[in-house]
């Protein structure tokens, strides 16, 4: 089995102006200049170029947290492919629950987006995850296989070895509920054997799956380190420089 790179990716969702986010992120380098994880931060996208030239110099890669799949056009309120690769961004997060549940984002437009943001040079954090009421009815393994099976559709072995797929139990987003690292561990293993019969072992090898939901200080050392898990999408803690500087640090 390849050796995963773990990664810890901050998702600030709706939080911190231009100046506090350079702010923040000029403190953040110094702090984790020797973590043991690829260290991200997924930013507002107006934040993007204050973030950009604060971290010169860095090894810190910049997520934006949404884009359309188009190249151009009407599509008033949107940004493209070309404008976030024209930005330096490394990564963007699609799918997450909250896009899904209040912006209209469905299985098949993050597949066109997952196509659009490789065509730009970028690369996909694909966010799944099951509601509570799906995991009570015991659908969790068929709801999150049918939502990276969909996202994935089209993509080459080369793209889904390079793409990171976020497992995020919607119950535990934000809640300070976290699955037990079993569970996320067992979610994570069904997703990373999905992509096995989907393409081949190598690629389900070396497809990169974080776990997503109240990860904090705390717990981040004992999550990362369980076998199908490579790292977490962290939102509330990854506003904290103080926690999340022990997040980047928990590889
Ligand atoms: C899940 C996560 C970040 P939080 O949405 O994607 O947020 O860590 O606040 O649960």
């Amino acid at each position: 089995m390849s050796k995963r790179t773990i990664i810890a990716a901050g998702n600030w969702k709706m939080n911190k102006t231009p100046t506090e986010a350079a702010e923040f992120v000029t403190a953040l380098k110094e702090r984790v200049k020797d973590a043991n994880t690829e260290v991200v931060v997924g930013v507002p996208f107006v934040c993007i170029p204050a973030v950009k030239t604060a971290l010169t110099g860095s090894d810190i890669k910049v997520a934006a947290q949404n884009m359309h799949f188009e190249d151009s056009g009407a599509y008033t309120g949107e940004v493209s492919g070309a404008m976030l690769s024209d930005l330096g961004v490394d990564y963007v997060i699609i799918g997450h629950s909250e896009r899904r549940e209040y912006f209209g984002e469905t299985n098949e437009t993050v597949n066109k987006k997952a196509h659009a943001i490789f065509k730009y040079g970028m690369k996909p954090i694909i966010c799944c995850g099951e509601s509570l009421e799906q995991r009570e009815q015991g659908v969790t393994a068929e709801h999150v296989r049918y939502q990276i099976k969909i996202a994935l559709l089209g993509l080459t072995a080369d793209q889904v070895c390079q793409t990171v797929i976020a497992y995020e139990p919607i119950w535990a987003i934000g809640t300070g509920k976290t699955a037990t690292n079993e569970q996320a561990n067992e979610v994570c293993a069904i997703i990373r054997e999905a992509v096995k019969e989907l393409y081949n072992t190598s690629v389900a090898d070396q497809v990169r799956i974080q776990y997503g939901g109240s990860v904090n200080a705390k717990n981040a050392k004992e999550i990362f380190a369980m076998p199908d898990i490579d790292g977490g999408l962290v939102g509330g803690a990854s506003l904290k420089l103080d926690d999340f500087e022990i997040i980047a640090k928990s590889g």
